[in-house]
């Protein structure tokens, strides 16, 4: 796969300090691959509903360093000791590790290319990896690693991919792990371009770059609330995947539209459609909150009741668990994702036409939808967002999946320092009081996305 350079000095540094761990030998070809994180500035939980997203891949990698084994298996050390080494065989259908390891994502790419090459007999590989994204922060450190490290092992058996092809297998890679998300964190991984945001349609995936106004500066804060994707926040997002599906087909039956599973489907069914007619019309066709166990869902659609809890779903070790004893919400989720697409496809335009204040309000209603209709915002977010907006910041949201993580601010490079003074006082200086903030906020910039380069050709 041919992919823009886009490393520098400090990252090849870096790559090449790994190469004493490796244990390749002596002439063996080492390929090393950058992958940064994301952040996204609007376009929240949209993009498993096929809905357009506009994130700027960030100046925060995770670099990994492979050569091909004789093994046949997966070797792969974390430069970070906090994180075990793992090893394990290349198989039709790699069993995963316990809920929770990081090497889970190792994992799934290296089984999403497996499943998209299944006719080639694959070599094995020994990687090391240096992650820089910080993890769990909504800023894609999981997406970082799934990346790198099936680029990595794509390079060391010369398979190459169309990075559109590429981005799609990561993203549907990565559902391993049991989070049946979207695909916006892989693809802002692999077309990242410095200084330029992301606007990512799906359904087919399309990446248009956006030039970043000169005068606008991201600020990112963590609110040091551990978004775990591995457990509740898991069942909390897989949840408003289904609560998503469920209004989606619920309002296909509705307009007639055939085949409909995500809003998405919707949309693109009706190009005059606007948010608030279309949920005008689940509102008059379905309660707004439905039984989690799909008997009302079921009776709506016109279908059997078991065989729309298998579509919905999934069998098998992904199967999604939903908790029975909280209904469905439907009508505040499809609000927020209609809403937020409107207003994704308006911030694509005024980013565009350099028109900071106006993606300022969008992101503010960003967040407020978050809050009340997808509920995925908390106190510690809200509360970073207030201290962002009172020191100046055109706009606020919390960023990634939310129930904790990152906030990202826009604001005029001339305003930054102010943000962030606001936020260290309001906020780190309360919760965290006596400690440095330097590492949980900084101003990021778009960097450049993925890139494969040979550290040492074969002798
Ligand atoms: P993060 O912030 O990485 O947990 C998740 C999903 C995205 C997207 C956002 C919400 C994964 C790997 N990432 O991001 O696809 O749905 O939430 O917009 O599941």
């Amino acid at each position: 796969m041919t992919l823009s350079d886009g490393w520098d000095s400090d990252e090849l540094a870096r790559a090449e300090r790994l190469v004493d761990r490796i244990g390749a030998d002596a002439g063996a070809q080492i390929v090393a691959v950058r992958a940064p994180g994301r952040v996204n500035l609007i376009g929240e939980h949209t993009d498993y509903s096929g809905l357009p997203v506009l994130p700027v891949a960030i100046d925060r990698s995770t670099i990994v360093i492979a050569a091909a084994n004789t093994t046949g298996e997966i070797d792969v050390t974390n430069a970070d000791p906090a994180w075990q080494g793992r090893r394990f065989a290349i198989e039709r259908k790699i069993p995963p590790y316990e809920t929770g390891d990081w090497a889970n994502y190792v994992k799934a790419s290296i089984q999403g290319v497996i499943d998209h090459f299944p006719a080639h007999a694959l070599r094995g590989a020994s990687m090391v990896v240096d992650g820089r994204v910080p993890p769990a922060a909504g800023l894609s450190s999981s997406s970082a690693l799934a990346v790198s490290t099936a680029l990595a092992f794509m390079a060391v058996n010369q398979l190459e991919l169309d990075p559109l092809e590429a981005a799609t297998m990561v993203a549907r890679s990565e559902r391993y792990v049991g989070t049946h998300g979207g695909g916006m964190d892989q693809a802002a991984s692999i077309f990242g371009r410095r200084d330029h945001a992301l606007f990512i349609e799906f359904d087919p995936l399309r990446v248009r770059a956006i030039k970043m106004p000169a005068n606008a500066a991201l600020v990112v804060a963590d609110s040091r609330q551990i978004a775990d994707k591995s457990g509740t926040v898991r069942a909390e997002y897989n949840r408003r995947v289904v609560e998503c599906s469920l209004a989606a087909r619920i309002l296909g039956r509705a307009l007639k539209l055939d085949g409909v599973t995500i809003l998405g489907d919707v949309v693109r069914a009706l190009p005059g459609w606007n948010a608030s007619d279309l949920v005008e019309k689940l509102a008059v066709t379905s309660p707004a909150q439905l039984g989690a166990d799909l008997k009302d869902a079921a009776n709506i659609l016109g279908v059997m009741q078991n065989a729309l809890d298998a579509d919905l779903l999934g069998q098998g070790p992904t199967r999604i668990a939903l908790d029975p004893t909280r209904p469905l919400e439907v009508l505040k989720r499809a609000r927020h994702v209609l809403t937020e697409t409107e207003r994704v496809i308006r911030a694509a335009t005024v980013l565009e036409a350099g028109r900071l204040e106006e993606m300022g309000t969008l992101m503010d209603a960003s967040h407020q939808s978050l809050a009340d209709d997808f509920e995925c915002s908390t106190h510690r977010l809200d509360a970073l967002v207030e201290c962002a907006r009172r020191g100046g910041a055109l706009g606020a949201r919390l960023t990634g999946a939310g129930f904790g993580g990152s906030i990202v601010a826009l604001c005029d490079v001339s305003n930054a320092d102010a943000v962030i003074e606001s936020i260290d006082h309001g906020y780190y200086a309360k919760h965290y009081p006596g400690t440095t903030p330097k590492n949980w906020r900084a101003v990021l910039h778009a960097g450049p996305g993925a890139s494969v380069v040979d550290l040492r050709a074969t002798a």
